[in-house]
């Protein structure tokens, strides 16, 4: 979404789940992380710029270091705010980051699951239940949990959406201005709010309950600005 919003051109090379170690080392990524038993992990997304040459190219791994290195090496179109916004930007991704771990990895990431095939899906299921400390996803469907976490998500977005307001109130920000967070111009916060909802429409996600369809619950939370968001991104063609 990112190199859309900057007209980067690029391809995409799709991997398989249980590929993904080798094929990274084959090319020569470095580990992003640790597995908890300590081994080494390379994780996607990865971005191999083929600059300075497509025989030294730059190989960079980990989101928030492919955001930094694509602003820094293509400054034409910014995707961080001028400070003072800069300060309040970080504190809502701050906060979405923090209502991912505890929220949205039981929506999405069982959704996720459902989409792989055979090997993949299983080791997909494997590496998740190591992540979450011996929870399988499995059971986090269960009806009783997936109320839980979408009770849990909406207040989460509920705290999100607070920081935002309180941000447009301290720098003056026209709530109708726009549809983003600073108003008519998205940044990167926005579209990882944006990556994050877009995953819930998109994915089987289990319902919230037996009638309504995931989308049409969030479409409607705060007051409906989430959907503005998705819908303004769209129009910017920064997404599919
Ligand atoms: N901090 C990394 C995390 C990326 C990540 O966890 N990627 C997972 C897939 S969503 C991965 O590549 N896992 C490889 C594996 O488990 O073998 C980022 O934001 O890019």
């Amino acid at each position: 979404m990112v190199l859309k919003h900057k007209k980067i051109p690029f391809r995409t090379e799709w991997i398989q789940f249980l590929d993904i170690q080798k094929k990274l080392k084959t090319i020569g990524f470095s580990p992003t992380t640790k597995r908890p038993n300590g081994e080494d992990l390379c994780t996607i997304p990865s971005l191999l710029d083929p600059k300075p040459s497509s025989e030294n190219p730059t190989l960079v791994t980990d989101s928030a270091a492919i955001v930094r290195y694509l602003d820094e090496t293509y400054p034409k179109v910014p995707i961080f705010p001028p400070h003072p916004l800069r300060e309040h930007h970080d504190s809502v991704l701050q906060e979405l980051e923090s209502i991912s771990r505890a929220h949205f990895v039981k929506l999405s990431v069982p959704a996720i699951a459902g989409v792989f095939n055979g090997l993949d899906g299983a080791g997909f299921r494997d590496r998740w239940k190591e992540q979450l400390g011996g929870v399988s996803l499995e059971s986090l469907l269960e009806p009783d949990a997936r109320l839980a976490a979408w009770k849990a998500a909406e207040e989460g977005w509920t705290r999100v959406a607070n920081v935002i307001d309180q941000a447009q109130e301290k720098e003056g920000v026209n709530p109708g201005a726009g549809p983003f967070v600073f108003g008519e111009t998205p940044y990167y916060v926005d579209i990882c709010l944006v990556a994050r909802l877009v995953v819930l429409r998109r994915l089987p996600v289990p319902e919230v309950d037996g009638n309504q369809k995931p989308w049409e619950v969030i479409k409607e939370w705060n007051g409906g600005r989430w959907a503005k968001m998705v819908a303004g991104l769209e129009a910017a063609a920064a997404l599919d």
